[in-house]
């Protein structure tokens, strides 16, 4: 009878569990509203290089790595003191908040990769 009510209590406890993991979280992202936007990293380029968004909000960059050179294992976004190691065949997620419109570029550590992120006002 004991053994009965602890796994039923365990089996409760273990779809808390799933519920909150695996059922909950989806909620969660969609209602915070920020997609990633990929960029393929690959043959000396970003792509895309030039990337509009609006300003004022978070900015989700998914860089997928597919050069296996030393050149493209680091992305920097000098003007917001962010650097980040991209491993290959891993997508890395990078959060960055332009707060006010402007151009920034982003770069691998020698500045061969080269890539504009531009925040416009409005909307
Ligand atoms: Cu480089």
């Amino acid at each position: 009878m004991n053994i009965v009510a602890v796994n039923a209590g365990s089996l409760v406890f273990i779809g808390l569990i799933v519920w909150w993991f695996w059922l909950s979280r989806p909620r969660a992202r969609r209602e915070s509203g920020v997609k990633p936007i990929e960029v393929l990293v690959d043959n000396g380029v970003y792509t895309p290089a030039r990337i509009e968004v609006p300003a004022g909000r978070p900015i989700i960059l998914r860089f997928l790595r597919k050069d296996a050179s030393p050149c493209a294992e680091k992305v920097l976004f000098n003007d917001f003191n962010i650097s980040a190691d991209l491993p290959v065949g891993k997508p890395t997620d990078v959060v960055v908040i332009p707060k006010e419109p402007g151009e920034f570029e982003f770069t691998c550590q020698m500045h061969m990769y080269r890539g504009q992120l531009i925040a416009k006002a409005g909307s």
